[in-house]
């Protein structure tokens, strides 16, 4: 009997390790095991939302007449692992392989490549295909270049995968539409309500169980609303497309109190974990526009997050691990602050979005990117701590997308294999895109000071501190040419704020 093996990210008929299942023949194994729910401690929302999407997906196998042998997690017997799990069903009933797509996260393959040994019987690792680009497609792109850059990636992307395109040259005579897509929300903009599911039966049952199973983890379980199904995740996918669409490009980088979904699409838990197939989001934006019901800097710019940044990150994850787990480019060792787990603090963005991750399990590309990332930058934030909090807190995380966008974009700790220039940002760019510093204790327009915002002086310090590594970065050398410029008085203001703030930060 062959048995196959289903993750819980690889809920995706389509899976190549599903493409040849013969129905009533093989075995369709799925496990809820200890060491995926707790290799970071994941927000509660994350495991509910995998649980119950899993749940569901063995349904729907059955239903196509496949024998599921599923796991749960508080069965007594369960092993704890995915290979304990097989090999308890190589106790049970007379195996003869086993078949699995392969994981996307290193830790895990690296595991899966020692089951054949292990298990006695042949263990056949496929391709994960979902993707649009495969490991080996990125590699012999990336072989030769002197640097790799997203852009030109994108635009292979495009032409080969005829998206967006005009013959070989791109709709509109332009590959990015950036420059209109930097607009702050006004006072009065509304933004459309959500897609929110009604837990069914199912969903319940499991949120009962992470309820009892995982009460320390982090984040607020209920109320619950995501999708569990691929159905329901389609109607994500047409809300986006009808309602927020419109307006993504316009308010990609808004953050605005109080509205943590905004114009952005929300599907990232979906594709991650096989609901959703990428081209098939492109290909639903690409139509608006064709037909009239997007503009093109919008469908653009969504569409380059998935052909482009998604494909790209992974690309660059599977090219340098295990490597790129551990680099540090700028000896970075600072502790990770409690506040990233209580939101405890004065500075009110961090407050914001750490507490709409707390809810949610989601926080938008800015809020990700610009607030919290940029403060673990700047505070010289442990990379494996920022790491394994992003891998932890977002519902969409896995080490394959997570870790280069913290090392690679936000921290700048693979020192500069993708990204041209750390992401480094004062309050003022905080306060251009949002309303937080209206809510905040501490003021963004001033520079030092106990009352000045921290992301003022602690942009400085942190190009002071590191300046023998930026200083010849052609496009941060102008900055320090402001810096030089400065009074010593001022220098040394920024260096005794800094001290002050980390003095208490650490406390
Ligand atoms: P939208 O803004 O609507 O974008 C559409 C889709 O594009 C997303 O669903 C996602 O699939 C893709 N996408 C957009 N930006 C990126 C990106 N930088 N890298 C890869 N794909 C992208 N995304 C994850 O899916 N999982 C993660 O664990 C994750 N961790 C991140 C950590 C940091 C520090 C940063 C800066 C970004 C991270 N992202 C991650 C990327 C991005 O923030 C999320 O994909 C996005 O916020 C998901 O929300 P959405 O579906 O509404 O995205
Ligand atoms: C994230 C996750 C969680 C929380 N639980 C499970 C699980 O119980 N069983 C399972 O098969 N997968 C789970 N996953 C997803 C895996 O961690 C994911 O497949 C690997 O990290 C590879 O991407
Ligand atoms: Fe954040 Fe500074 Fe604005 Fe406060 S003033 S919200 S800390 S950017």
């Amino acid at each position: 009997m062959r048995v196959r093996l289903v993750l819980g990210d690889q809920l995706s008929l389509s899976l190549s390790s599903l493409r040849d299942a013969e129905p009533g023949v093989d075995v369709i194994l799925m496990a809820e095991v200890r060491e995926e729910a707790t290799y970071v401690r994941h927000h509660k929302k994350k495991i509910a939302f995998l649980f119950s999407a899993m749940r569901h997906f063995a349904e729907e196998l059955k239903s196509l007449g496949h024998r599921v042998v599923y796991r749960r997690y508080d069965c007594a017997e369960n092993t704890g692992s995915l290979f304990g799990e097989v090999l308890r069903l190589m106790k049970e009933e007379a195996v003869s392989d086993v078949i699995v797509t392969k994981p996307g996260e290193y830790r895990l393959l690296h595991d899966m490549e020692s089951w054949q040994e292990r298990l006695g019987v042949p263990v056949e690792l496929r391709e994960d295909d979902r993707f649009l680009c495969s490991s080996d497609e990125f590699q012999r792109w990336a072989s030769g270049r002197k640097s790799l850059r997203l852009e030109y990636f994108y635009r292979d992307m495009r032409r080969q995968h005829a998206v967006l395109m005009d013959g070989d040259k791109p709709l509109g005579g332009q590959w990015n539409f950036d420059h209109d897509n930097r607009k702050s929300a006004p006072e009065a903009l509304e933004v459309p309500e959500p897609f929110a599911a009604e837990p069914d039966e199912i969903t319940k049952e499991v949120l009962a169980l992470v309820g009892e199973a995982f009460p320390d983890h982090f984040g607020d379980l209920l109320p619950f609303y995501f999708a569990v199904t691929r159905e329901d995740a389609l109607k994500v996918l047409d809300q986006f497309v009808a309602e927020r669409l419109g307006k993504f490009g316009d308010y990609q980088d808004a953050m605005v109190q109080g509205e943590p979904w905004m114009f952005h699409s929300h599907i990232s838990f979906y594709l991650n974990c096989g609901l959703l197939l990428p081209m098939e989001c492109v290909r639903a934006a690409e139509r608006a526009y064709f037909e009239g019901r997007a503009p093109l800097n919008s469908v653009e710019g969504f569409i380059r997050q998935i052909v482009g940044w998604r494909e790209f990150v992974r690309g660059i994850y599977w090219l340098n691990m295990p490597e790129y787990a551990e680099l540090n480019y700028f000896d970075a060792s600072r502790k990770l602050p409690e506040f990233y787990w209580s939101g405890e603090t004065q500075m009110n963005c961090l407050r914001q979005c750490i507490l709409e991750t707390k809810s949610n399990a989601y926080a938008h590309h800015i809020q990700r990117l610009m607030v919290i990332g940029n403060f673990s930058l700047l505070a010289g934030l442990a990379p494996k701590q920022v790491s394994e909090w992003y891998l932890a807190v977002y519902a969409d995380a896995y080490e394959w997308v997570e870790l280069p966008n913290v090392s690679g974009m936000i921290l700048f700790a693979d020192g500069g294999i993708f990204a041209s220039k750390p992401y480094a940002a004062s309050g003022a760019y905080i306060n251009r895109m949002s309303n937080y510093c209206q809510h905040c204790s501490y003021s963004v327009s001033a520079k030092t000071g106990e009352k000045a915002c921290p992301f003022n002086y602690l942009y400085w310090n942190f190009l002071e501190k590191n300046q023998e590594k930026l200083r010849g970065n052609p496009r941060v050398s102008m900055i320090y040419r402001s810096w030089d410029k400065m009074s010593d008085v001022k220098k040394d203001q920024i260096k005794q704020d800094s001290q002050r703030f980390f003095a208490e930060l650490d406390a």
